[in-house]
């Protein structure tokens, strides 16, 4: 038989029955679940990540509208944008405000709160400071940071002053730019002061990943925020990313939550998603498999955050609403078929959001 013979004869059925075989596949498919709007049932805001161009598409605006009730911008409020013409005074022709002026205007517009992210990042900022020593380093750090929380005062409730400060093996800070100009505790001291001193009222965050999936790296991270408390720093809260591993054992996620608690601050679950897919490693396990595995694991994030006092609960924020938007679908990583968040890309929910929506409520 020739392979499209043999395509003729698997679609007859449905050619018979009127379907096509794309209604088969559609046929295959779960039906979503039916969920209440998130925001509509969890006792404290729950967020999403946005980028200035969501805001003008009219599927993501209804879904964010009825979903969510804070937002974190993904990339705009970052140096990346910030500075993308260099830094004035060094080289730079101005700072670039235009994106998250526009996604701080959304956000009032539709009574959402904004959450800041992020001032200083190991990741970002190294080229637009490049060549600046000793105190004109520590002017320029200190002038970005007023410049740019100066500008949202009154418009973000909180900020992520620092992202990302402890190694991803976990033991140590990272070694980079503004620790190297200002000591490892020392640029992020600093940057607290500065971030207080520019925004009087904004809680002040210090934010990082994988806390959940590499407990020495979560207990580094605890360690620093109690040094960087009894140093008086003005930080305000605990951010945990939860880019969740699956495949963490039960109660890991659960545990760091209740050390994090332990500090008496209110915590952030600041960017959770959790991918199907395990990296490079052979993977035999079923989508059913992973699915169960996904459900479990931020089933027990976010119940362990619910139990949370409620003056602890700051947010609970996803990096992205539908699948197609987050940054594990982009480019390269794209296997096509990751389902990291809570909805689907028609905006359907996912077995997450129900699962979500029972821990909240
Ligand atoms: O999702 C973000 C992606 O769109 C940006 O290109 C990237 C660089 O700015 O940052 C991604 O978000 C990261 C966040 O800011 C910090 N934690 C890890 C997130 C995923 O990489």
């Amino acid at each position: 038989m020739t392979k499209i013979d043999r395509r003729a004869l698997l679609a007859a059925p449905f050619a018979l029955s009127g379907l096509t075989a794309c209604d088969r596949f559609a046929w295959a498919q779960p039906k979503p679940p039916v969920v209440p709007p998130l925001k509509s049932i969890a006792p404290f805001p729950v967020g999403t990540c946005v980028q200035s161009s969501q805001t003008t598409d009219p599927a993501w605006v209804a879904l964010a509208a009825r979903e969510v009730s804070q937002l974190t911008p993904e990339w705009e409020m970052k140096m990346e944008y910030i500075l993308a013409d260099g830094l004035p005074g060094n080289g730079g022709s101005g700072l670039r405000f235009d994106a998250p002026d526009r996604i701080a205007a959304f956000a009032q517009a539709q009574g959402m709160r904004l959450h800041g992210h992020t001032l200083i990042w190991y990741a970002q900022g190294a080229e637009a400071f490049a060549g600046l020593e000793g105190p004109r380093f520590v002017e320029a750090f200190d002038a970005y940071i007023a410049a740019v929380a100066g500008r949202y005062r009154g418009k973000v409730v909180s900020w992520d002053v620092v992202n990302e400060p402890v190694t991803d093996e976990g033991s140590s800070l990272r070694d980079c730019h503004w620790s190297q100009a200002l000591g490892q505790d020392g640029y992020i001291l600093r940057a607290f002061q500065q971030a207080r001193a520019a925004d009087p009222d904004a809680v002040l965050f210090l934010n990082d990943y994988n806390l959940e999936n590499n407990p020495t790296k979560g207990a580094t991270f605890l360690k620093l925020v109690e040094r960087l408390m009894k140093a008086g720093a003005p930080i305000g809260g605990i951010g945990s990313q939860s880019h969740l591993d699956i495949e963490i054992p039960a109660g890991q996620a659960a545990a760091f939550i209740r050390d994090a608690a332990s500090l008496g601050l209110p915590i952030h679950i600041s960017e959770l998603d959790a991918s199907l897919r395990n990296g490079s490693r052979l993977d035999l396990r079923s989508h059913a498999t992973r699915i169960e595995q996904q459900s479990a694991r931020v089933g027990e994030l976010a119940e362990a955050f619910t139990a949370l006092p409620a003056a602890q609960r700051f947010a609970f924020t996803v990096w992205g609403l539908r699948d197609t938007d987050s940054w594990l679908r982009q480019g390269e990583r794209d296997d096509g078929k990751d389902q990291p968040l809570p909805f689907n890309a028609a905006g359907q929910p996912n077995p997450m959001a129900a699962v979500l929506a029972r821990a909240f409520a």
